[in-house]
Protein backbone atom coordinates (compact mmCIF):
# COMPACT_ATOMS: atom_id res chain seq x y z
CA UNK A 1 0.00 0.00 0.00
CA UNK A 2 2.76 2.26 0.70
CA UNK A 3 4.07 2.03 -2.80
CA UNK A 4 0.94 2.84 -4.11
CA UNK A 5 1.62 6.54 -2.33
CA UNK A 6 3.26 7.16 -5.59
CA UNK A 7 0.24 6.83 -7.52
CA UNK A 8 -1.53 9.62 -5.25
CA UNK A 9 -2.49 11.71 -8.94
CA UNK A 10 -0.03 14.34 -7.95
CA UNK A 11 1.33 14.48 -11.50
CA UNK A 12 -0.57 17.79 -12.29
CA UNK A 13 -0.15 19.80 -9.38
CA UNK A 14 -1.19 23.30 -12.15
CA UNK A 15 -4.57 21.57 -12.81
CA UNK A 16 -5.65 20.97 -9.12
CA UNK A 17 -3.89 24.35 -8.12
CA UNK A 18 -6.24 26.81 -10.89
CA UNK A 19 -9.24 24.34 -10.01
CA UNK A 20 -9.33 25.05 -6.49
CA UNK A 21 -8.25 28.51 -6.43
CA UNK A 22 -11.40 29.37 -9.00
CA UNK A 23 -12.93 27.59 -6.23
CA UNK A 24 -12.10 29.32 -3.41
CA UNK A 25 -12.59 32.60 -5.33
CA UNK A 26 -16.40 31.67 -5.67
CA UNK A 27 -17.50 29.93 -2.80
CA UNK A 28 -14.76 31.12 -0.41
CA UNK A 29 -15.16 34.93 -0.79
CA UNK A 30 -16.33 35.79 2.85
CA UNK A 31 -13.85 33.83 4.48
CA UNK A 32 -12.31 35.36 7.26
CA UNK A 33 -10.84 32.23 9.28
CA UNK A 34 -10.69 28.68 9.16
CA UNK A 35 -12.18 25.13 11.04
CA UNK A 36 -10.94 21.54 10.45
CA UNK A 37 -12.58 19.07 11.98
CA UNK A 38 -11.18 15.13 11.36
CA UNK A 39 -10.44 12.26 13.30
CA UNK A 40 -6.92 9.55 13.55
CA UNK A 41 -4.84 10.22 10.72
CA UNK A 42 -6.88 12.62 9.02
CA UNK A 43 -6.51 15.11 12.37
CA UNK A 44 -2.86 15.14 11.90
CA UNK A 45 -3.18 16.12 8.10
CA UNK A 46 -5.37 19.05 9.61
CA UNK A 47 -2.75 19.83 11.86
CA UNK A 48 -0.45 19.66 9.27
CA UNK A 49 -2.63 22.39 7.60
CA UNK A 50 -2.97 24.55 10.36
CA UNK A 51 0.68 25.50 10.35
CA UNK A 52 0.75 26.41 6.52
CA UNK A 53 -2.67 27.97 6.56
CA UNK A 54 -0.98 30.77 9.04
CA UNK A 55 2.27 30.87 7.93
CA UNK A 56 1.58 31.23 4.15
CA UNK A 57 -1.87 32.32 3.73
CA UNK A 58 -2.55 34.36 6.51
CA UNK A 59 -5.78 32.71 7.80
CA UNK A 60 -6.13 32.16 11.07
CA UNK A 61 -7.07 28.38 11.63
CA UNK A 62 -8.37 26.17 14.35
CA UNK A 63 -7.99 22.41 14.02
CA UNK A 64 -9.59 19.83 16.60
CA UNK A 65 -10.82 16.15 16.83
CA UNK A 66 -14.37 15.64 15.52
CA UNK A 67 -14.67 13.19 17.94
CA UNK A 68 -14.55 16.00 20.70
CA UNK A 69 -16.12 19.52 18.95
CA UNK A 70 -19.40 17.94 19.24
CA UNK A 71 -19.25 17.77 23.27
CA UNK A 72 -18.51 21.42 23.72
CA UNK A 73 -20.19 24.60 22.38
CA UNK A 74 -17.39 25.99 20.15
CA UNK A 75 -17.59 29.94 19.30
CA UNK A 76 -17.52 29.80 15.41
CA UNK A 77 -17.52 33.72 14.23
CA UNK A 78 -19.02 34.46 10.72
CA UNK A 79 -16.96 33.87 8.09
CA UNK A 80 -15.36 31.02 8.93
CA UNK A 81 -14.69 28.02 6.01
CA UNK A 82 -14.83 24.51 7.49
CA UNK A 83 -13.06 22.01 6.06
CA UNK A 84 -13.55 18.17 7.27
CA UNK A 85 -10.59 15.40 6.59
CA UNK A 86 -11.91 12.18 6.02
CA UNK A 87 -10.30 9.07 3.93
CA UNK A 88 -13.95 7.54 3.62
CA UNK A 89 -16.10 9.96 4.00
CA UNK A 90 -18.00 7.67 6.56
CA UNK A 91 -16.66 8.45 10.03
CA UNK A 92 -19.53 8.97 12.17
CA UNK A 93 -18.11 11.90 14.77
CA UNK A 94 -17.13 13.99 11.48
CA UNK A 95 -20.04 13.61 10.21
CA UNK A 96 -22.18 14.85 13.16
CA UNK A 97 -19.48 17.89 13.66
CA UNK A 98 -20.33 19.07 10.55
CA UNK A 99 -23.92 17.91 10.72
CA UNK A 100 -24.21 20.45 13.56
CA UNK A 101 -22.35 22.93 12.51
CA UNK A 102 -24.42 23.19 9.54
CA UNK A 103 -27.95 23.39 11.72
CA UNK A 104 -26.20 26.44 13.35
CA UNK A 105 -25.95 27.85 10.18
CA UNK A 106 -21.98 28.31 9.86
CA UNK A 107 -20.12 27.39 6.93
CA UNK A 108 -19.36 27.16 3.96
CA UNK A 109 -18.14 23.36 4.15
CA UNK A 110 -15.16 21.83 1.92
CA UNK A 111 -14.99 18.03 2.31
CA UNK A 112 -11.57 16.37 1.75
CA UNK A 113 -11.94 12.75 1.19
CA UNK A 114 -10.49 9.71 -0.72
CA UNK A 115 -14.08 8.52 -1.62
CA UNK A 116 -16.85 9.94 -4.09
CA UNK A 117 -20.28 9.57 -3.12
CA UNK A 118 -19.87 9.43 0.62
CA UNK A 119 -21.46 10.67 3.13
CA UNK A 120 -19.34 13.89 3.84
CA UNK A 121 -18.78 14.57 -0.35
CA UNK A 122 -23.00 14.56 -0.03
CA UNK A 123 -22.97 16.77 3.04
CA UNK A 124 -20.39 18.99 1.90
CA UNK A 125 -20.82 22.34 -0.58
CA UNK A 126 -17.34 21.30 -2.16
CA UNK A 127 -15.38 18.24 -2.11
CA UNK A 128 -11.71 17.73 -3.12
CA UNK A 129 -10.47 14.44 -3.94
CA UNK A 130 -7.17 12.67 -2.74
CA UNK A 131 -7.41 10.08 -5.84
CA UNK A 132 -5.09 8.12 -3.77
CA UNK A 133 -7.50 4.74 -4.88
CA UNK A 134 -8.56 2.66 -2.42
CA UNK A 135 -6.77 1.78 1.00
CA UNK A 136 -6.41 -1.65 1.21
CA UNK A 137 -4.70 -1.64 4.77
CA UNK A 138 -6.84 -0.42 7.86
CA UNK A 139 -4.10 2.42 9.00
CA UNK A 140 -4.11 5.20 6.29
CA UNK A 141 -0.94 5.84 4.70
CA UNK A 142 -1.28 7.57 0.80
CA UNK A 143 -4.53 8.82 2.22
CA UNK A 144 -2.12 10.69 4.72
CA UNK A 145 0.18 11.53 2.03
CA UNK A 146 -2.03 12.89 -0.62
CA UNK A 147 -4.59 14.47 2.11
CA UNK A 148 -1.19 16.90 2.61
CA UNK A 149 -0.86 17.19 -0.97
CA UNK A 150 -4.10 18.36 -1.50
CA UNK A 151 -3.72 20.63 1.46
CA UNK A 152 -0.41 22.11 0.43
CA UNK A 153 -3.00 22.98 -3.05
CA UNK A 154 -5.68 24.28 -1.01
CA UNK A 155 -2.64 26.56 1.04
CA UNK A 156 -1.37 27.91 -2.13
CA UNK A 157 -4.52 28.51 -3.44
CA UNK A 158 -5.89 30.58 -0.18
CA UNK A 159 -2.03 31.76 -0.43
CA UNK A 160 -3.67 34.02 -3.46
CA UNK A 161 -7.19 34.61 -2.79
CA UNK A 162 -7.02 35.46 0.90
CA UNK A 163 -6.96 39.31 0.87
CA UNK A 164 -5.34 40.15 4.19
CA UNK A 165 -2.22 38.12 3.69
CA UNK A 166 0.68 38.75 1.33
CA UNK A 167 0.83 36.79 -1.61
CA UNK A 168 3.63 34.79 -0.69
CA UNK A 169 5.74 31.97 -2.38
CA UNK A 170 2.97 30.59 -5.14
CA UNK A 171 5.67 30.09 -7.15
CA UNK A 172 8.07 27.96 -4.53
CA UNK A 173 4.74 25.75 -3.51
CA UNK A 174 4.17 25.28 -7.97
CA UNK A 175 7.52 24.04 -8.11
CA UNK A 176 7.56 21.73 -4.70
CA UNK A 177 4.38 20.34 -5.84
CA UNK A 178 5.36 19.59 -9.13
CA UNK A 179 8.84 18.01 -7.58
CA UNK A 180 6.87 15.97 -5.45
CA UNK A 181 5.81 12.46 -7.06
CA UNK A 182 9.86 12.33 -7.54
CA UNK A 183 11.22 13.24 -4.06
CA UNK A 184 8.42 10.47 -2.73
CA UNK A 185 10.39 8.31 -5.01
CA UNK A 186 13.51 8.99 -3.22
CA UNK A 187 12.36 9.11 0.16
CA UNK A 188 11.25 5.10 -0.54
CA UNK A 189 14.95 4.37 -0.97
CA UNK A 190 15.51 4.81 2.73
CA UNK A 191 13.55 1.21 2.78
CA UNK A 192 16.75 -0.45 3.67
CA UNK A 193 17.87 1.77 6.44
CA UNK A 194 14.67 2.11 7.54
CA UNK A 195 14.33 -1.63 8.20
CA UNK A 196 17.46 -1.65 9.84
CA UNK A 197 15.94 0.47 12.20
CA UNK A 198 12.71 -1.14 12.86
CA UNK A 199 15.17 -4.40 13.89
CA UNK A 200 16.09 -2.70 16.73
CA UNK A 201 12.21 -1.89 18.05
CA UNK A 202 12.10 -5.69 18.39
CA UNK A 203 11.62 -6.23 21.78
CA UNK A 204 10.70 -2.95 22.78
CA UNK A 205 7.11 -1.69 24.12
CA UNK A 206 7.22 2.03 24.09
CA UNK A 207 8.73 4.59 21.87
CA UNK A 208 8.86 8.55 22.07
CA UNK A 209 8.43 10.62 18.88
CA UNK A 210 9.43 14.36 18.92
CA UNK A 211 9.18 16.89 16.26
CA UNK A 212 8.86 20.35 15.71
CA UNK A 213 6.45 23.16 14.05
CA UNK A 214 4.22 20.83 11.61
CA UNK A 215 6.91 17.67 11.77
CA UNK A 216 5.31 17.34 15.50
CA UNK A 217 1.72 16.52 13.72
CA UNK A 218 4.28 13.79 11.55
CA UNK A 219 5.81 12.55 14.93
CA UNK A 220 1.91 12.32 16.06
CA UNK A 221 1.26 10.61 12.71
CA UNK A 222 4.24 8.16 13.07
CA UNK A 223 3.87 7.37 16.65
CA UNK A 224 0.00 6.67 15.36
CA UNK A 225 1.32 4.55 12.97
CA UNK A 226 3.41 2.22 14.83
CA UNK A 227 1.05 1.95 17.59
CA UNK A 228 -1.89 0.63 15.08
CA UNK A 229 0.51 -1.85 13.04
CA UNK A 230 3.11 -3.44 15.36
CA UNK A 231 1.01 -2.36 18.74
CA UNK A 232 4.59 -0.90 20.17
CA UNK A 233 3.27 1.99 22.74
CA UNK A 234 4.10 5.32 21.22
CA UNK A 235 3.42 8.58 22.03
CA UNK A 236 4.81 11.83 20.24
CA UNK A 237 5.56 15.20 21.82
CA UNK A 238 6.65 18.63 20.63
CA UNK A 239 10.44 19.03 21.16
CA UNK A 240 10.20 21.53 23.40
CA UNK A 241 7.76 19.85 25.60
CA UNK A 242 10.32 16.62 26.20
CA UNK A 243 11.52 18.40 29.87
CA UNK A 244 8.06 19.00 31.11
CA UNK A 245 7.27 15.25 31.68
CA UNK A 246 8.27 12.61 28.95
CA UNK A 247 12.06 12.73 29.61
CA UNK A 248 10.99 10.87 33.45
CA UNK A 249 10.11 7.88 31.06
CA UNK A 250 13.69 7.93 29.11
CA UNK A 251 15.94 5.25 29.98
CA UNK A 252 18.08 2.53 28.01
CA UNK A 253 14.40 0.95 27.20
CA UNK A 254 13.02 3.75 25.63
CA UNK A 255 13.80 4.58 22.37
CA UNK A 256 13.42 8.19 20.96
CA UNK A 257 12.28 8.82 17.11
CA UNK A 258 13.28 12.41 16.50
CA UNK A 259 12.54 14.47 13.54
CA UNK A 260 15.05 17.02 13.21
CA UNK A 261 14.74 18.98 9.63
CA UNK A 262 16.88 21.81 8.13
CA UNK A 263 15.74 24.74 9.49
CA UNK A 264 15.68 27.10 11.86
CA UNK A 265 14.43 24.60 14.54
CA UNK A 266 17.15 22.14 14.18
CA UNK A 267 19.48 23.62 16.75
CA UNK A 268 16.62 23.20 19.93
CA UNK A 269 15.70 19.81 17.94
CA UNK A 270 19.76 18.73 18.99
CA UNK A 271 19.89 19.93 21.99
CA UNK A 272 16.50 17.78 23.00
CA UNK A 273 18.23 14.45 21.73
CA UNK A 274 21.75 15.19 24.39
CA UNK A 275 18.88 15.01 26.91
CA UNK A 276 17.51 11.34 25.60
CA UNK A 277 21.20 10.55 24.59
CA UNK A 278 22.61 11.26 28.10
CA UNK A 279 19.87 9.48 29.79
CA UNK A 280 21.21 6.06 27.74
CA UNK A 281 18.17 5.99 25.06
CA UNK A 282 18.42 4.75 21.54
CA UNK A 283 17.65 7.73 19.49
CA UNK A 284 17.08 7.75 15.69
CA UNK A 285 17.23 11.15 13.94
CA UNK A 286 15.53 11.68 10.91
CA UNK A 287 17.22 14.34 8.88
CA UNK A 288 19.18 15.89 5.56
CA UNK A 289 22.22 15.34 4.74
CA UNK A 290 24.64 17.64 5.98
CA UNK A 291 23.33 18.94 9.12
CA UNK A 292 25.93 18.09 11.95
CA UNK A 293 24.63 14.46 13.90
CA UNK A 294 26.02 11.48 12.94
CA UNK A 295 25.17 7.32 13.34
CA UNK A 296 27.26 5.90 16.28
CA UNK A 297 26.97 4.28 19.26
CA UNK A 298 22.76 4.08 20.48
CA UNK A 299 22.53 6.90 17.56
CA UNK A 300 21.13 6.05 14.43
CA UNK A 301 20.92 9.28 11.85
CA UNK A 302 18.92 8.61 8.56
CA UNK A 303 19.22 10.97 6.09
CA UNK A 304 16.65 12.22 3.41
CA UNK A 305 18.47 13.66 0.50
CA UNK A 306 15.97 16.20 -0.58
CA UNK A 307 13.01 16.89 1.22
CA UNK A 308 12.41 20.28 0.00
CA UNK A 309 10.94 23.01 2.73
CA UNK A 310 7.10 23.58 2.11
CA UNK A 311 6.67 19.95 1.51
CA UNK A 312 9.16 18.32 3.78
CA UNK A 313 6.56 17.29 5.92
CA UNK A 314 5.22 15.38 3.47
CA UNK A 315 8.47 13.46 2.93
CA UNK A 316 9.37 12.98 6.58
CA UNK A 317 5.84 11.10 6.70
CA UNK A 318 7.56 8.13 4.26
CA UNK A 319 10.40 6.79 6.25
CA UNK A 320 8.05 7.04 9.49
CA UNK A 321 5.48 4.89 7.70
CA UNK A 322 8.01 2.75 6.43
CA UNK A 323 9.30 2.48 9.93
CA UNK A 324 5.71 1.16 10.92
CA UNK A 325 5.49 -0.97 8.15
CA UNK A 326 8.78 -3.24 8.95
CA UNK A 327 8.28 -3.33 12.73
CA UNK A 328 5.20 -5.35 11.90
CA UNK A 329 6.14 -7.24 9.75
CA UNK A 330 9.06 -8.52 11.45
CA UNK A 331 7.12 -9.01 14.59
CA UNK A 332 4.38 -11.01 12.58
CA UNK A 333 1.74 -8.82 13.10
CA UNK A 334 -1.37 -7.93 10.26
CA UNK A 335 0.09 -4.99 9.27
CA UNK A 336 -3.03 -4.43 6.98
CA UNK A 337 -5.47 -5.75 9.24
CA UNK A 338 -4.31 -4.46 12.72
CA UNK A 339 -6.17 -6.01 15.89
CA UNK A 340 -9.36 -4.18 16.83
CA UNK A 341 -9.82 -1.53 14.22
CA UNK A 342 -12.11 -0.78 11.78
CA UNK A 343 -11.56 1.10 8.39
CA UNK A 344 -13.60 3.55 9.42
CA UNK A 345 -15.47 3.96 12.98
CA UNK A 346 -19.43 4.08 11.48
CA UNK A 347 -21.13 4.45 14.99
C1 LIG B 1 -10.32 8.18 10.47
C2 LIG B 1 -9.59 7.00 11.14
C3 LIG B 1 -8.38 6.53 10.32
C4 LIG B 1 -7.76 5.29 10.96
C5 LIG B 1 -8.80 4.16 11.19
C6 LIG B 1 -10.04 4.69 11.87
O1 LIG B 1 -10.88 7.74 9.28
O2 LIG B 1 -9.19 7.42 12.41
O3 LIG B 1 -7.43 7.55 10.25
O4 LIG B 1 -6.70 4.79 10.14
O5 LIG B 1 -9.09 3.56 9.99
O6 LIG B 1 -10.52 5.92 11.27
P1 LIG B 1 -11.32 8.71 8.11
O7 LIG B 1 -12.33 9.67 8.67
O8 LIG B 1 -10.11 9.43 7.62
O9 LIG B 1 -11.94 7.79 7.08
Amino acid sequence: AISETLEGRIERPDWGLDDIADGLAETWAGVREVLILACGTSYHAALVARYWMEAHAGLPTAVEVASEFRYRDPVVRPGTAIIAISQSGETADTLAAVRELRANGHGPVLAICNVRESSLDREADTTLYTEAGPEIGVASTKAFTTQLTVLALLTAAASQSSRGAAWREPDAWRSELRGLPGRIHKALELDEPIRRVAAGLLGREHALFLGRGPFYPIAMEGALKLKEISYIHAEAYPAGELKHGPLALVDEDMPVFVLAPNNQLLDKVLSNLEEVRTRGGDVMVLTEPGQGPTSGEGMEVVELPDPGALLAPVLYTIPLQLLAYHTAVLKGTDVDQPRNLAKSVTV
